[in-house]
């Protein structure tokens, strides 16, 4: 029977993934991750029925042998974070560049049935159009950008050099359970709201009018399942997000109604390398993937608040 990988499986959005792939039904689930951003613990309740494997995609000889032969690869391992990819890149250019062509590499010599990709919707930059369309010129402003887009060119040109099947998802601010909200580079949502239940002000970036189209991580998760069976759709690129778009004043205005506090945030200047606007059109990634986000925001915040007040993150 063959397997399925999830680069990067005990990571926020890749451990989600296994957690779907497993509700769905798949026989064997083999995780990649070298735990430098994932955490053991978000694998917990399904540890018995996965193989965890502790290997580093910047290493090709440690990941090759446990991606032969795979039906479909979810590759989710990366340094994400525009401000960390500028404040350090050799890292985040040696995995999300380095590693991606490792992944696609040992997928396409081992015979691999797929491999979906986990692409950024940074790759587009500032577009003077909203909602944001595959067919609009790339316009990358970050290492963590440019890296992001290098890998879905990659998965293009495995597809149409060497026929091997890809589907890259360009994905619009994940959010929800398990995301990691003690770096500083963590997704800003994770950080308001621990700063919310710590009764403590969160820093906005900018005059908090920067906009977002925060997806939930289990719908993202399910578009993944979805790429990876879809008829005609090697080589491509779609959006993953919910074609929404909320500011970050919205946010942290959400998160203090949900949490009952009043808090006035202090704000900073943007960040370098930041994106002013974002929002997906889903038009083609529900025709041809068939993607049908099931969050609103405020259900996804309401889910996601819950599991930190739980969890603590
Ligand atoms: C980018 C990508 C996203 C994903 C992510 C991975 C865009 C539009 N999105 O997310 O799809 O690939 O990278 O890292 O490029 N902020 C604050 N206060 C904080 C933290 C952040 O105001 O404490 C601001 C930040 O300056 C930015 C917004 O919140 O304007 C979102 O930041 P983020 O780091 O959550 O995600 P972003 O948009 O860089």
């Amino acid at each position: 029977m063959n397997h399925y990988v999830v680069t990067g499986g005990a990571g926020f959005i890749g451990s989600q993934i296994v957690r779907s792939l497993l509700a769905a039904g798949a026989g064997k689930v083999v995780v990649i991750d070298n735990l430098s951003t994932g955490h053991r613990a978000n694998l917990e309740e399904v540890r018995p029925q996965i193989d965890f494997q502790r290997a580093d995609i910047r290493y090709y000889e440690e990941i090759a042998p446990i991606i032969r032969g795979a039906a479909v690869v979810f590759h989710e391992a990366a340094i994400p974070s525009v401000p960390r990819s500028i404040d350090d890149p050799v890292p985040s250019h040696e995995v999300n560049i380095d590693g991606t062509f490792n992944v696609l590499r040992a997928a396409r010599e081992g015979g691999v049935g797929r491999v979906v990709y986990a692409a950024s919707s940074s790759a587009y930059g500032d577009t003077e159009v909203l909602p944001k369309l595959e067919t609009m010129t790339p316009n990358p402003k970050s290492p963590y950008a440019l890296q992001k887009l290098v890998g879905e060119y990659y998965c293009g040109v495995f597809a149409s050099v060497w026929g091997l099947e890809t589907v890259s998802l360009r994905y619009f601010n994940v959010y929800g359970p398990r995301q990691d909200p003690s770096s500083p580079y963590s997704g800003v949502l994770s950080i308001f709201m621990r700063c919310a239940i710590e009764r403590r002000a969160p820093t906005i970036f900018g005059d908090g009018e920067t906009s977002r189209d925060f997806t939930f991580v289990e719908d993202v998760a399910d578009l993944n399942l979805k790429a990876a069976k879809a008829k005609d759709v090697s080589g491509k690129v779609y959006n993953g997000g919910n074609g929404g778009r909320i500011t970050l004043n919205e946010a942290w205005r959400l998160v203090q109604e949900l949490e009952g506090v009043s808090i006035a945030p202090n704000y900073g200047p943007p960040r370098a390398g930041d994106v002013r606007d974002s929002q997906a059109d889903t038009t083609a990634a529900v025709r041809d993937l068939g993607h049908a986000p099931r969050y609103s925001f405020e259900q996804g915040m309401r889910d996601t608040l819950d599991w930190y007040r739980q969890y603590g993150g």
